[in-house]
């Protein structure tokens, strides 16, 4: 039996709560195959487990009392050849809540419990069929809502994040072996500090990591997405703009200035991208309580903001006001949207010329719908995710990047004892702690706390 595993045999509905075609009971631990004996019968009257492993059975489930509780498919993986690595049976029951409730109490009847969140997935873990980095991306890849986010939860998932970081770790650890080495024997100290291959290698290493931490802001767009604010004055088209990118009517919109109370947020697939696209109250000054509210969480909004789309409007040119709100935008990423050139006076396009050249402004009318999809483009390119499908793997997570950091932090430590030629002790202990910290993300080294926080996101069954 896989270690870890004991008698504790756990159940869960893995399927989304609701009605479907199919509901599926996840059984993992020791006893899964002695819990199902009870419970599951197959057509011949055979017992599961005098099958071979990986097989497939029709079956009905009769809860304590010979009661059939439905028709189901059974299937059965011998660990460690398993998703958890120990014994796991898995029922195919019709995707009804009720059916599934009485299944799942059947098992635990039977002495099976009801799993924690992530718990197979843990498990999976902890006996070693997937390391910490790939059960994460198991949580990225469920969640993942655009292909750009599935395609690098999916690597990660097959290990091509771990893999470098482990090739770090295995070069990290040469290095400490030889400084291990002389520490063992002190009175060749001086031959390590006369060998500039070994700063060589300390250098190469902290290069690496650097490499790695600056893919971190690429991996947490390709995960979490871009928050792109909209934001200008009243009744420039802002909510039409939202509603025009959704394609259904998401926000109200009227011809009254300050329509727009609350800032409004929705997720769009812009190529792949997943952009959080906020809709907010135009921006001006004086007005009412409610309205006065709205602004300041426009304002809010636009301090967070990853890229802001600054609208202006055509047939009005750029106004005292507008120019007022550009004082407030310009540090950000901004794009420059000119609104309804369909309107008379609109096709002489304002004259942007307060604005830098560079600013290269996007034109168009939400009303004919003239322009939008440059200016989805343009969203595209500015958050530069055209460039990301064809770069590789990439850090996705503030774990992985903290614990990167700490990494660097530590091998920079070694190179300065290094440097001033401190006692190899202190080299090796930086060096054992910068393995450490590599060795955290990909879980060869955890802690009940550190599980406990990665596994916390999960939901039951997973
Ligand atoms: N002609 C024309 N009218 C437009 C266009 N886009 C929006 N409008 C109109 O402009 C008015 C204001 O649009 P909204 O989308 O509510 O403007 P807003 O910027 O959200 O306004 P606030 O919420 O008040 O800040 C409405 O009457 C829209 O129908 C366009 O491209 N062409
Ligand atoms: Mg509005």
């Amino acid at each position: 039996m896989a270690k870890g595993t004991g008698e504790d045999t756990v159940c869960a509905i893995s399927t989304p709560v609701g009605e479907g075609g199919i509901g599926v009971i996840r059984l993992s631990g020791g006893r899964a195959l002695e819990i199902a004996d009870h419970f599951f019968q197959t057509r011949s009257g055979r017992r599961l487990r005098e099958f071979p492993s990986h097989t497939v059975h029709f079956g009905l489930v009769k809860d304590g009392r010979g009661k059939v509780l439905d028709e189901v498919i059974g299937v059965f993986y011998r660990g460690p050849k398993s998703y958890t690595g120990e014994d796991v049976v898995e029922i195919s029951a019709h995707g009804g809540m009720k059916v599934l409730q009485e299944i799942l109490q059947a098992l635990i009847r039977a002495g099976a419990r009801q799993a924690e969140p992530g718990e197979f997935t843990k498990r999976a873990f902890l006996n070693g069929r997937i390391d910490l980095a790939q059960a994460e991306a198991v949580m990225d890849l469920i969640r993942a809502k655009t292909e750009l986010s599935r395609e690098q939860a999916c690597r990660q998932l097959q290990g091509e994040f771990s893999r470098q970081v482990r090739k770090l770790r295995e070069d990290l650890l040469k290095i400490a072996a030889h400084v291990e080495a002389y520490v063992d024997f002190p009175e060749d100290d001086l031959e390590v500090y006369s060998q500039p291959e070994f700063l060589e290698k300390l250098n190469g290493a902290s290069a690496k990591i650097s490499a790695m931490l600056d893919s971190y802001e690429r991996g947490a767009v390709l995960k979490d997405g871009v928050l792109c604010v909209i934001a200008g004055r009243p009744n420039v088209g802002k909510s039409s703009l939202l509603n025009a990118l959704l394609d259904r009517d998401r926000a109200i919109v009227t011809d009254l200035p300050g329509t727009t109370r609350d800032a409004l947020e929705e997720q769009l697939d812009i190529g792949g991208l997943l952009v959080r696209i906020v809709d907010t109250a135009g921006i001006r000054q004086g007005t009412e309580a409610v309205e006065a509210l709205g602004v300041e969480r426009t304002r809010r909004y636009l301090a967070e903001a990853q890229l802001v789309l600054f609208m202006l409007e055509a047939p009005a040119g750029v106004t005292a006001e507008d120019l007022q709100i550009f004082e407030e935008i310009r540090k950000k990423k901004y794009i420059l949207v000119v609104n309804k050139i369909d309107l008379p006076g609109g096709e002489d396009r304002a004259d942007l010329g307060v604005f830098s050249p560079e600013a290269r402004p996007v034109y168009l009318s939400v009303r004919t719908k003239e322009g939008l999809k440059d200016l989805e483009k343009r969203i595209l390119e500015t958050a530069a995710a055209e460039r990301f499908q064809s770069e590789g793997v990439a850090v996705t997570r503030v774990r992985h990047k903290q614990a990167l950091e700490k990494c660097r932090e530590a091998l920079r430590k070694a190179r300065e004892g290094f440097e001033k030629r401190l006692s190899l002790e202190f080299i090796a202990f930086d060096l054992r702690e910068a393995m450490d910290r590599l060795g955290e993300i990909v879980g060869e080294i955890y802690t009940e706390d550190l599980l406990d926080v990665v596994f916390r996101e999960f939901c039951i069954g997973k």
